[in-house]
């Protein structure tokens, strides 16, 4: 059961590539599951109803329709204009309804029918590791703390389509400070939540939960690098990784892990979940970079969800004035 990978077809909505073509890819699969020889292969590959729909049986079934957009506003906001995009911000219902979460489903227009009983809230983020200050938040008790402002972003997903959103959030230097990384911190290891009750993506076996993505601490104490409480002047909405996410607009989409429970300080560098799935397509640094071609599609150019307009991909997502500095 081979999978033909395509190109993107720009003209064409369902022919995107998507990382989910690991699902299909036998060899990938029975490595992670540590089955060394081909033959036992057919009983465990079964496409995975995963990768096809999104389908889960009863909950996918019956799950709500209906897109919940009343999301409690966040009052006092202040968008900051060192941040400005030339390019349209992605109309909400579009950023709403195209997301990747594969903790819920592979589909990526339907992963908004299929969060009803994600609970964002209460929700506590563990800062450990090698700092002086480890603690334990609660994000509202965090949402009160620190400087909550607004910025618009591009976002650029590995799979060649794009967004620009306004998130509201805080620069994740101002949680690092407060922590005081010892000097034996190098990176900053990010895990998203565990709940296979309620993500169904989760119980899929052979995939390496719960998501986890990191950065140098350079990186994570870049100006850009952001943790987003909220999108669209509201609260996070849980498609877009309620509570709280890591934005981090010159890297791809993947790298902007969502639904933050710990955040952890190491002195080497941490795995992640597409890095250790396909080390040879999702890198660790894994920069927006329109010269370098994914193994299987270019990146030079991307389509912007909502408009569908294909533009170039710039280096960095355009935002080489910001981190070019840390390449060098
Ligand atoms: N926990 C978790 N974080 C994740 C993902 C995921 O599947 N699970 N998908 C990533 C990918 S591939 C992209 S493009 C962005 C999408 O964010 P958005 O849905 O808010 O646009 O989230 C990233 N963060
Ligand atoms: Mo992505």
């Amino acid at each position: 059961m081979s999978h033909i990978i395509l190109p993107p077809d720009w003209n064409e909505l369902e022919s995107e590539i998507t990382p989910e073509s690991v699902y299909h890819n036998r060899r990938e699969f029975l490595k992670l599951m540590g089955v060394a020889g081909a033959s036992l292969a057919g009983a465990f590959i079964a496409p995975p109803a995963f990768a096809q729909s999104g389908g889960f049986g009863l909950g996918a079934l019956f799950g709500g329709t209906k897109l919940e957009t009343d999301f409690e506003p966040v009052e006092g906001l202040h968008r900051n204009p060192a941040f400005s995009v030339e390019r349209p911000i992605t109309p909400e219902k579009a950023a709403l309804t195209y997301n990747n979460f594969y903790e819920f489903t592979a589909d990526k227009r339907g992963v908004w029918k299929r969060v009803h009983e994600f609970q964002p809230r209460p929700w506590q983020v563990e800062v450990g590791g090698h700092v002086n200050k480890p603690a334990v938040y609660d994000v509202d008790d965090l949402l009160g703390a620190m400087p909550i402002e607004e910025r618009v972003y591009r976002h650029r997903c590995v799979e060649a389509w794009s967004m620009v959103v306004p998130w509201n959030g805080f620069p994740l230097k101002a949680l690092i400070k407060k922590v005081e990384p010892t000097a034996r911190a190098k990176f900053v290891k990010f895990t998203s939540f565990y709940d296979p009750e309620v993500a169904p993506g989760q119980r899929q076996i052979g995939l390496p939960w719960p998501y986890t993505e990191g950065l140098t601490l350079a990186e994570a104490m870049n100006e850009l690098t952001f943790l987003a409480t909220g999108i669209y002047g509201h609260l996070q909405p849980p498609q877009h990784g309620a509570p709280i996410r890591l934005v981090t607009p010159w890297k791809y989409g993947y790298k902007s892990i969502k639904s933050i429970v710990k955040i952890e300080f190491t002195e080497t560098q941490p795995k992640t979940f597409w890095n250790t799935l396909v080390p040879h397509e999702y890198g660790f640094v894994s920069n927006v970079d329109p010269e370098v071609p994914h193994p299987r599609w270019s990146q030079k150019e991307e389509r912007m969800i909502g408009i569908d307009k294909v533009v170039p991909t710039l280096k960095y997502n355009g935002y080489g004035k910001w981190v070019a500095n840390l390449y060098a």
